[in-house]
């Protein structure tokens, strides 16, 4: 049984994540997975794919990290540009973050990301990939869709999410 919630914030690469999870983390007291780090640090990979500049991550040396990490017992913000890796059991709320194709290509453009990198990225958040693993991989209820276009709607979206933390509490500790 957990005290505190497990929350997954998901979407492409440059929507938001990274930061609404220091944000709430901060606000929380929750403790921010930064999955990339995770995979960095504790060498879930297999090496570095220079054209698309990420990791190659091995899931399975990923899980068992994060099972070190004690994730499942709750209290733990995971940020990662995907979620179905994750049990089922783990997850309280699923925050797909999405933003608007101009906005994107301009956070991503700033990152200097490789052409090939960035339309892939691009289409991804078009085409709704993470919106849509998200959905396929959890009970729709627990799965939210929110945008992270403007500072203001992230102000509003971290609010919410706390306010869900909060409720979540109240509902599952006695
Ligand atoms: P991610 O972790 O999803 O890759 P990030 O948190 O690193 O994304 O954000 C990418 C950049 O966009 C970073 O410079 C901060 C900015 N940004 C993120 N969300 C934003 C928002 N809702 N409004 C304005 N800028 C935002």
């Amino acid at each position: 049984m957990r005290t505190n919630p497990n929350i997954i914030i998901t979407g492409t690469p440059g929507v938001g994540k990274t930061t609404h999870a220091e944000t709430l983390a901060e606000k929380t007291g929750l403790r921010h997975i930064s999955v990339n780090q995770i995979v960095k640090d504790k060498e879930c990979h297999e090496g570095w794919d220079d054209e698309y500049m990420s990791w190659i991550v091995d899931e399975d040396k990923l899980l068992d990290a994060l099972e070190e990490e004690n994730v499942k017992a709750g209290g733990c913000i995971i940020d990662w540009h995907g979620c179905e890796m994750f049990p089922e059991s783990w997850v309280d709320l699923v925050v797909v973050l999405r933003v608007d194709s101009s906005t994107l290509y301009d956070r991503l453009s700033s990152r200097k990301y490789p052409e090939a990198k960035l339309q892939e990225n691009l289409d991804s958040e078009i085409m709704e990939v993470l919106l849509q693993e998200a959905r396929d991989s959890y009970d729709e209820q627990i799965v939210v869709e929110l945008t992270s276009n403007t500072t203001d709607e992230m102000e509003s979206n971290v609010d919410r999410i706390e306010s869900w933390i909060k409720q979540w509490k109240q509902d599952h500790v006695a």
